[in-house]
């Protein structure tokens, strides 16, 4: 693919077929340009090279229903090294994460003779609910940093990446799992088939693999065109996922919509067969509503569009006026913002995040700089683009101090609107 500088690299590869059933029936129906990477911030030295960019389109799958993105970016590019996406940095999460692991212990009735792996297990945000009630654990991440961070709160993790070869290894050594918890790194794989067929290796026979994934409904009705970036592959219906786990022996036998990152659903998947009725539902559902053909997509590009432009106006409109605007949360999802609709330091002055690994650093693309959530205080910007709006109740919570001081948030989706 194509750099900024023009050259060809061969950091990406363009899918001829489908990720899931191997196909040619893609149907691209979005395409967002050519974008730098979501979570490849930039360092100030790194300010006067040019960033790679990558294009960002979007297709659905006429066979299987899976709508997925066409190009694949090395994995080793996207997530080995300085990848600066720490789980424990929103309560909402921990809080979220404790309840699921609490919820899964009853459930399973699980004790000191358990074992429960997570793949994607990040900082061990999740698994250290297991380790404080002693049942074992093992992670498994391929970042640096999150897994390190992992040892440190006492969460064994084996810093890789989790693959078919990786779970027949597991499999092999007779370390199977009664609860494989993967939350937000099934869309991420380029492997999807081995991904898969892995979970079911590592999975002993009556085990549960309890899996969370952002959902493709509310992703098209609420325009949350941000959510797609080039580590998100992937963009799931129940329909393509039931069709996916079958594929390997795996069962969707239960499913629970989650509010979390702007709406997302907990799959209970399983060896045995044993469909319930919330699948059953949401599967007659998406058939009803039509998720499951491509003309439920064909006016999201010019939805898409429009919010663009409303946006544009909006900020336009504010510093017409004389008014100061920053950022909050320097996202993956702030990056397909900030670039799709070309949001430059000309309308933005910074990006405030409370991750200390993302400080200092500048967005993607718009290299807008990225400080500490004080500086709301500090500079009192009249308004504060909401980039991490899926935890805007959090954030706006936190910042008591910044609205009495008379600030005002912009949620961008599903329409831009001030609050
Ligand atoms: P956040 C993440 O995407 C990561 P991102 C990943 N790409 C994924 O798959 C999706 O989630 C589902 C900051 N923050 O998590 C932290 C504060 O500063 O919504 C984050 O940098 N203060 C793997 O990166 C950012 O905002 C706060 O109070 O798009 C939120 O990013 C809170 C709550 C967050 O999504």
């Amino acid at each position: 693919m194509s750099d900024q500088a023009g050259t060809v690299s061969r950091q990406s590869q363009t899918i001829r077929v489908c990720r899931s059933c191997e196909t040619s029936s893609l149907r691209t129906f979005l395409d967002l340009g050519s974008t730098p990477l979501a979570d490849r911030l930039v360092t100030q030295a790194e300010l006067q090279s040019p960033e790679p960019t990558f294009p960002l389109n979007v297709a659905f799958c006429q066979s299987c229903g899976l709508v997925q993105i066409t190009e694949t970016v090395d994995p080793e590019i996207l997530f080995a090294d300085n990848y600066p996406y720490y789980s424990s940095f929103s309560q909402a999460l921990l809080d979220h994460s404790k309840a699921n692991v609490l919820d899964i212990m009853s459930r399973r009735s699980l004790t000191s003779d358990s074992l429960v792996i997570e793949l994607a297990s990040n900082d061990g945000y999740l698994l250290k609910n297991y380790v404080a009630n002693g049942i074992p654990v093992l992670g498994i991440d391929p970042a640096d940093g999150p897994a390190a961070a992992a040892e440190k709160v006492g969460v064994p993790t084996l810093n890789a990446f989790f693959t078919r070869e990786f779970a027949q290894k597991l499999h092999d050594e007779g370390r199977r799992a009664d609860v494989v918890h993967a939350n937000n790194v099934l869309a991420h794989v380029a492997d999807t088939n081995g991904f898969v067929s892995g979970i079911r290796l590592i999975l002993k026979d009556n085990g549960v693999a309890v899996i969370e994934a952002p959902y493709l409904k509310p992703l098209i009705d609420h325009v949350e065109f941000d959510t797609i970036y080039h580590e998100h592959l992937c963009y799931f219906s129940v329909t393509a996922l039931d069709a996916l786990f079958r594929r390997h022996g795996l069962y969707l036998n239960e499913v629970k919509p989650l509010s979390i990152h702007g709406g997302s659903l907990r799959l209970y998947v399983e060896p045995q067969e044993r469909v319930g009725q919330s699948v059953k539902d949401h599967l007659a559902l998406e058939k009803a509503q039509g998720l499951d053909s491509l003309a439920y997509f064909q006016d999201f590009s010019a939805r898409v569009a429009g919010l663009r432009t409303s946006l544009l106006k909006l900020l336009g409109d504010l510093k017409a006026q004389g008014k100061t605007i920053a950022a909050y949360g320097a996202a993956a999802k702030g990056a397909t913002m900030i670039n799709y609709v070309g949001i430059g330091p000309d309308l933005i002055d910074f990006v405030v995040d409370r991750n200390v690994h993302k400080q200092g650093k500048f967005m993607p693309g718009q290299k807008i700089p990225i400080r500490a959530p004080d500086a709301l205080i500090e500079a009192r910007p009249d308004y504060v683009l909401m980039l991490a709006w899926n935890f805007a109740d959090e954030i706006i919570a936190q910042q008591q101090a910044y609205r009495a001081l008379g600030g005002r948030f912009i949620v961008p989706v599903p329409e831009p609107r001030i609050i």
